[in-house]
């Protein structure tokens, strides 16, 4: 098989970029080790940048985004037994959020890319501008212009990269997730500051609720019946008046916590993309929103190239995505340490968190940084 732009990975990144390339005439074919139920069930981001939605809008991909979407102008930071609303309108200028899941975004574009997606596909290595891949149960090969390794964090893509450096962090922590068939408990996100660890309410709907807790990365799923789960989350968001939903759990998962960079994060013509170069902690809600960014900066830079042979864009790639990269991976670092209970940290370091946590709320210029942070830079900066 022969294609211009050979891709590894159906997650967010891969299938966006194909679809971009589309729209430009390009054609890629995508390569899927999973089943295509696999990867339209696996629960994970939440939150989109306004930068992503606009990407999604520019595309033609957000028919059942804009329907279903949720529009959040704020978040609520809870600690002390108080909660303090950061709002996002006021301090950026105008920007928001939206709250539409990834296996939503996910199914969205498979519907369009259906034709160019080989699921069940697993890429065995990359020998310059061939992928080699295993499918129905023979070894193949796609000759492609291109490669993209979009192919997540466990991926073969970076390992191909020779020169390739990596930057490390992992954290004393993991997160419990859950998906629970009650209504949200509140309107906004409440990202929850307390001496027993963090909290996190989000949610998938107006009928479906999403709940992290921090937990021992050892722990196990058996460590965590359903009834320690929600006693655990009552006391993380205790405050007066204030009362968190029950319903049933349907479906759980732990997450360890870490960042991770690889650069460069390109070599010839292999580029890394997503999370198959990047690992940030969920804390800031970055991840998929860098995936989206990677591809975009990608799909122009190859629409050049095909339109006019300029490299330029493609040369400059990999700086331009990194300089997105450390400012996320800044920010979540420091979401991720303002807000969890570190099991090495004395009092000290506790007491600094409360002092930041008060600053951020009185302090219009601290609250404005977290925002214009949360809601995501513009993709040129
Ligand atoms: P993915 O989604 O991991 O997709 C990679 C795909 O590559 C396939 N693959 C291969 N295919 C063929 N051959 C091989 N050899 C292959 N090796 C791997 C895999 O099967 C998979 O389908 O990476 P991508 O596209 O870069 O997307 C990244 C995002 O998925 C990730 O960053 C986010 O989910 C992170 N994240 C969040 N990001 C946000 O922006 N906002 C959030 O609110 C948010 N919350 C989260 C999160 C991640 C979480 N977990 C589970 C890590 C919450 C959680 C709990
Ligand atoms: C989610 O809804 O899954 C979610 C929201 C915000 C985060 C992380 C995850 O920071």
């Amino acid at each position: 098989m022969r294609t211009a732009v050979g891709i590894i990975g159906a997650g967010p990144a891969g299938l966006l970029l194909s679809h971009l390339l589309h729209r430009q005439g390009i054609d890629s074919v995508v390569l899927e080790s999973r089943t295509r139920d696999h990867v339209e069930h696996r629960q994970r981001a939440g939150v989109l940048e306004q930068g992503t939605v606009d990407v999604l809008r520019a595309s033609g991909a957000s028919g059942r985004m804009d329907r279903q979407g949720l529009r959040h102008d704020g978040i609520e930071l809870r600690f002390d037994g108080r909660a303090h609303r950061i709002d996002f309108p006021s301090l950026t200028g105008g920007r928001s959020v939206t709250v539409y899941a990834q296996t939503e975004v996910v199914k969205d574009l498979i519907a369009l890319r259906e034709s160019a997606v080989l699921f069940e596909a697993e890429a065995l290595a990359i020998d310059g501008s061939t992928i080699r891949y295993r499918h129905q149960g023979a070894e193949q090969t796609l000759e492609c212009e291109y490669v993209v390794a979009c192919d997540g964090f466990h991926g073969i893509g970076r390992s191909a990269i020779p020169s390739i450096r990596t930057f490390e962090r992992t954290y004393p922590f993991a997160w419990l997730g859950i998906l629970a068939d009650v209504p949200p408990s509140c309107e906004e996100l409440i990202y929850a500051h307390h001496e027993r660890g963090f909290a996190l309410h989000s949610m998938r709907s107006p009928q479906v609720s999403r709940l992290y807790l921090q937990v021992d990365p050892d722990d196990e799923l058996a460590d965590w019946p359903d009834e320690r789960i929600w006693d655990e989350l009552d006391a993380r968001f205790a405050m007066e008046g204030w009362e968190l939903r029950r319903g049933p759990i349907t479906e759980r998962s732990i997450t360890p916590m870490r960042s991770f960079v690889a650069e460069p994060m390109r070599h010839g013509r292999l580029f890394l993309a997503g999370d198959a170069a990047h690992i940030v902690p969920p804390t800031g809600a970055k991840g998929l929103n860098l995936a989206v960014a990677d591809v975009t900066l990608l799909a122009t830079a190859l629409t050049r190239r095909y339109a006019d042979g300029d490299e330029s864009l493609l040369d400059a790639y990999s700086e331009t995505a990194l300089r997105r990269v450390w400012r996320a991976e800044h920010f979540s670092y420091t979401m991720t340490t303002l807000l969890h209970r570190d099991p090495h940290q004395d009092e000290f370091g506790y007491r600094l968190q409360l002092s930041h946590l008060r600053y951020v709320a009185i302090s219009p210029a601290a609250s404005a940084s977290l925002a214009e942070n949360y809601v995501g830079l513009p993709l040129s900066s």
